[in-house]
């Protein structure tokens, strides 16, 4: 599934945010940084407190897990309510897995069942729309270990 790139700005989100709103907010700030600050206010003008995106908190399996058991499922904890708008579990050096098809809501968790997993290193990837609109993904890496019979 094709997911839009990053619209302008988005890049710096979480990272520009901050510090034009402790410059506006700290009283020693000279007058250039002050009306710098003015200026951005109102591409600032969230009603969060941090202006950050939304992110994953955890998820099931975790990210570097190396598991002895194949997981059933893929468990999804985000911050604060998104739409997981993409989720494609790929096999390292292999083949993608087909994963349910899902309606696209916005939650806080998402669950995914997976088919029967092979031993082998796994990379699930998801994407999301951040509840400030911006587009928003990442990757959770774990691994399977063959079974080993006494
Ligand atoms: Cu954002």
């Amino acid at each position: 599934m094709q997911v839009p790139s990053p619209p302008k700005g988005a890049a710096g989100c979480g990272a520009a945010a901050p510090s034009p709103q402790r410059a506006a907010a700290a009283p020693g700030s000279t007058r250039a940084t002050g009306r710098r600050a003015l200026l951005l206010l109102p591409l600032l003008a969230a009603p969060r407190p941090a202006g950050a995106h939304s992110e994953l908190r955890r998820s099931v399996p975790a990210a570097g897990a190396v598991l002895t058991t194949p997981p059933e499922r893929i468990e999804l904890h985000f911050n604060e309510r998104v739409q997981l708008t993409a989720l494609r579990l790929r096999r390292v050096g292999g083949e993608e897995i087909p994963l349910p098809r899902r309606a696209i809501r916005a939650a806080t968790a998402e669950t995914i069942a997976l088919p029967p997993l092979a031993p082998g290193e796994y990379r699930a990837e998801w994407r999301i729309i951040s509840q400030d609109g911006h587009p928003v993904g990442g990757v959770i890496p774990f691994r399977i270990e063959p079974s080993r019979s006494p």
